[in-house]
């Protein structure tokens, strides 16, 4: 029922730390993802990969889902009828990405029920930037360029990486994320070189989206606290500064191409690093976000809650049919 999912008997509900695992095993395993296989639901795999896998694609399923809350808001105000149909679209596919994560997830053995139970009850994490709102039309341009852009920049790097389900589920997302970052960058240069109204309400986006944006790959790399362990083992291929750094590269020169700038004076590449330096965004303010305390986390969950209560009978009616849902056969 709930897909591949498959914990070996001994393990289950078992905290076993990496230097207690059988030797051996871990060997063959580590030289396995050094010689580029992927790890496949039924090898075997420490305690640990396991743990860290299911944190992460967890996280990612619930910020695909929890993501198309703030442009999905804007599908009934969309300015006209293309537009409309371009969003619905976009919306729909991100939730086709959550659900493909969790399936995912649940190949590793968490229940898709568990994963949701935590994430409406504040246990599980989903991305900083989906607790902001999207206050006018050109928020839904910043998203589905600036926001589907760094998404892709994460996806395309991890997709190379050691665990088979979630590189296939990510090479997949990346072929639609990147038709959502042309309708995003249609969206922006449309309102890039529309009235003076519309280039304030595009630079305001862009001002109040451009911290969340830093946030957006994680904490420093001496703050992080799983890099090292997820790049030994290959589930993440880049560390959060280098993809931060990366991102900047592609997307700093397309927005001010445009004439249009991020809100920092600071923002600019060091020619001798090659690194993008920029003011302190505040990461005080990102573990509050993250630890449910930003401007929209309530809200954001409150919607999941209203959906998980209000589809309880369809998922009585498939998992526990009874009288009340049968359908008389003729
Ligand atoms: N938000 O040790 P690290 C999308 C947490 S999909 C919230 O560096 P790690 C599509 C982290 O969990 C967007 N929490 O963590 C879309 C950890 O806390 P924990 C999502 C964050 O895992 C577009 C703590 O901080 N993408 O946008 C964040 O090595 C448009 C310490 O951090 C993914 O999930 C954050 N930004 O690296 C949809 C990609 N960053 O768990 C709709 C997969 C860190 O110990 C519209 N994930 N934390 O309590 C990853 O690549 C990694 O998990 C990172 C973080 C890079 C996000």
């Amino acid at each position: 029922m709930y897909g591949g999912g498959y914990i070996p008997p001994e393990e289950q509900g078992k905290k076993i730390p990496v230097d207690q695992e059988d030797p051996i095993k871990l060997k063959e395993f580590e030289d396995r993802i050094e010689r580029g296989e992927k790890i496949e639901p039924h090898d075997w795999m420490p305690y640990e990969y396991r743990r860290q896998l299911i944190r992460m694609i967890e996280q990612h399923a619930h910020s695909e889902i929890i993501g198309s809350l703030p442009e999905g808001t804007w599908i009934t105000r969309s300015p006209n009828f293309k537009r409309k149909l371009a969003l619905i679209a976009k919306v729909q596919d991100e939730i086709g990405h959550g659900q493909l994560l969790y399936s995912a997830a649940e190949t590793l053995g968490k229940p898709r029920e568990q994963m949701i139970s935590d994430l409406i009850n504040g246990k599980s994490k989903y991305s900083n930037v989906f607790n902001y709102p999207a206050k006018t039309w050109a928020d839904v341009a910043v998203i589905g360029f600036l926001i589907d852009g760094a998404a892709i920049v994460n996806q395309l790097i991890n997709s190379k990486g050691s665990y088979g389900p979630y590189c296939r589920a990510l090479e997949r997302i990346c072929y639609e994320e990147s038709f959502h970052l042309k309708q995003g960058h249609d969206n922006l240069v449309a309102l890039a070189t529309g009235t003076p109204m519309q280039r304030d309400m595009l630079q305001d986006a862009i001002n109040r989206w451009y911290k969340p944006l830093i946030h957006f790959f994680g904490p420093p790399d001496t703050s992080s606290v799983h890099s090292d362990k997820l790049m030994k083992w290959k589930v993440k291929l880049a560390s959060n500064d280098d993809m931060r750094n990366q991102f900047l590269d592609q997307y700093v020169p397309k927005i001010r191409e445009l004439g249009i700038d991020f809100p920092d004076p600071n923002l600019r590449k060091n020619p001798e690093t090659k690194s993008w330096e920029f003011s302190d965004p505040d990461w005080d303010e990102f573990y509050r976000v993250i630890k449910g305390d930003g401007p929209c986390n309530e809200e954001r969950l409150d919607v999941r809650r209203w959906a998980d209560e209000h589809g309880k009978w369809v998922r009585d009616a498939l998992f526990n049919p009874s009288e009340k849902y049968r359908i008389p056969l003729a």
